[in-house]
């Protein structure tokens, strides 16, 4: 393994030099300013594999992977990237590309068992993760929870138990103790709205269940877990930064018709503001009743004000846009526009849509919190020729939303920091391994890593951006 990474970094050093720049920011791009944190992202459950080494249990993704017909090809994390037993090359590539943050999640089956109590093995994991990072480095920022339940709690209801919100609280306890000291960031939960909406909503994700009101109630518990969690990170490691990442859809109407704008401002307040909103204002927006009548959760006195306490950065992950029309009653349809580009997803490439959710946020929260771009990125069918992966559409995709961000930066919103979704190609959920997020590309019948030409050049930019005086 060893070996492994020296050859990754020889290669990026000889390739480095030979590049031509399509991507390097324009020299008044508030990008150059060497505070602005550039890293990279992955999770758990997409890239560790070692599903039952050391004492880690089943999560509900164990479960719902090996559920036939629920992931693309029958796929499951099994084996994924091997990075529980390539760690150390991992990291070593990360340092040869210069990245300088580097953005991760904790696979809460692999560190606390079913009665709560620590599991050492789990937990010397990411402590030898963790430190290395931080011998080289890197900034650390760490997700408690990306969607990898244990099994255990779901049995028990999942987040449609109350209680759930509690044992989490337990969980960052323990890890905020351990782990104190090597996190720069905590981010309690990534993207509450794909656990609540395709995990209990519509039956896509983990666990698999599909229906309204268990979907508002699930992000209910999501976010009071997230409130419980905070003062005891806070506590734990007073240090660090605290915060949640949001995933946030750009929804666009598809004529000037007042209900087609409606279906639009209704897609928003169901992707954004269901989740925004009772962080940084107290409340679920009214507006989501309406769209989805009859499903208010069940909340209790005090809650509202446990999740709304202050965060100290706002991680958001974009993607692309929506196209919607009014359904005719009150909701929205997706209307599909022709001609436009996209990516292995399906996924229209729509930069302007970061900026303007971003801008957009900043005027509708008074008490917005300085932002992290946690994740964004795209798939694409990469191929290796002749040792290379010419990633040309992620190169532009990135060049282009990291345009979008020193706009929104320009227009007046404290964004801090940038992580490219993914640092390797992955577990892409539902849609198993087909659809390829990399900057690096696995080869996964032998594990192999392949810097793309797009990390290439990332890593050309931040050189250049560490020599300048
Ligand atoms: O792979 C996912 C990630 O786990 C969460 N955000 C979106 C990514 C791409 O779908």
């Amino acid at each position: 393994m060893a070996n492994d990474a020296s050859a990754v970094s020889d290669a990026i050093s000889r390739n480095l030099g030979a590049l031509t720049d399509p991507f390097t920011p324009p020299a008044d791009s508030t990008l150059w300013r060497k505070n602005f944190l550039l890293g990279a992202a992955t999770a758990s459950y997409q890239i560790e594999g070692a599903v039952d080494e050391d004492g880690r249990l089943p999560s509900i993704w164990d479960t719902f992977s090996a559920t036939p017909g629920k992931v693309l090809a029958g796929d499951t994390g099994a084996v994924a990237c091997d990075h529980y037993h390539r760690w150390e090359a991992d990291v070593e590539m990360l340092a040869s590309l210069g990245l300088e943050g580097y953005r991760l999640s904790i696979a809460w089956p692999r560190v606390m068992d079913a009665a709560g109590l620590p599991n050492r093995k789990g937990l010397d994991f990411y402590k030898r993760l963790l430190n290395r990072l931080k011998e080289k480095g890197i900034t650390t920022s760490v997700t408690v929870y990306h969607w990898d339940l244990p099994q255990h709690l779901e049995d028990r209801g999942g987040w449609l138990n109350r209680d759930t919100a509690y044992r989490f609280a337990d969980y960052a306890d323990l890890m905020s103790r351990e782990l104190a000291g090597t996190v720069d960031a905590w981010a309690t939960l990534n993207e509450p709205w794909c656990s609540a909406y395709l995990g209990y909503g519509n039956g896509h994700h983990a666990p698999g269940l599909a229906d309204g009101r268990f979907a508002t109630q699930a992000m209910h518990h999501l976010l009071l877990a997230h409130g419980l969690a905070m003062p005891v990170l806070r506590a734990n490691d007073p240090t660090s930064q605290k915060g949640i990442v949001a995933n946030i859809g750009r929804g666009t109407a598809n004529s000037d018709s007042a209900a087609d704008q409606r279906a639009a401002h209704l897609f928003e307040v169901q992707h954004n503001a269901w989740i925004l909103d009772p962080l940084l204002k107290g409340a679920y927006p009214q507006d989501l009743f309406e769209l989805w009548p009859g499903t208010e959760p069940l909340v209790l006195d005090g809650d509202m004000q446990t999740i709304s306490a202050p965060l100290d950065f706002l991680g958001i992950n974009y993607y692309f846009r929506t196209n919607v029309a009014s359904d005719g009653a009150h909701g929205f349809r997706d209307v599909q526009l022709e001609g436009v580009e996209r990516t292995q997803m399906g996924w229209e490439v729509y930069p302007d849509g970061l900026r303007d959710l971003l801008t957009g946020f900043k005027r509708t929260y008074h008490n917005l919190p300085p932002i992290y771009i946690t994740e964004n990125g795209m798939a694409s069918d990469d191929k290796v020729i002749d040792g290379h992966v010419d990633d040309t559409q992620r190169i532009s995709f990135l060049k282009r939303h990291l345009a979008a961000v020193d706009q929104a930066i320009k227009a007046g919103v404290d964004i801090r920091g940038y992580f490219l979704w993914s640092l390797m190609d992955n577990f892409e959920w539902a849609f198993g391994y087909e659809r390829r997020f990399g900057v690096v590309h696995i080869d996964y019948s032998t594990q192999k890593r392949t810097v793309k030409r797009s990390a290439e050049l990332v890593a050309k930019f931040l050189k250049e951006r560490k020599a300048r005086v």
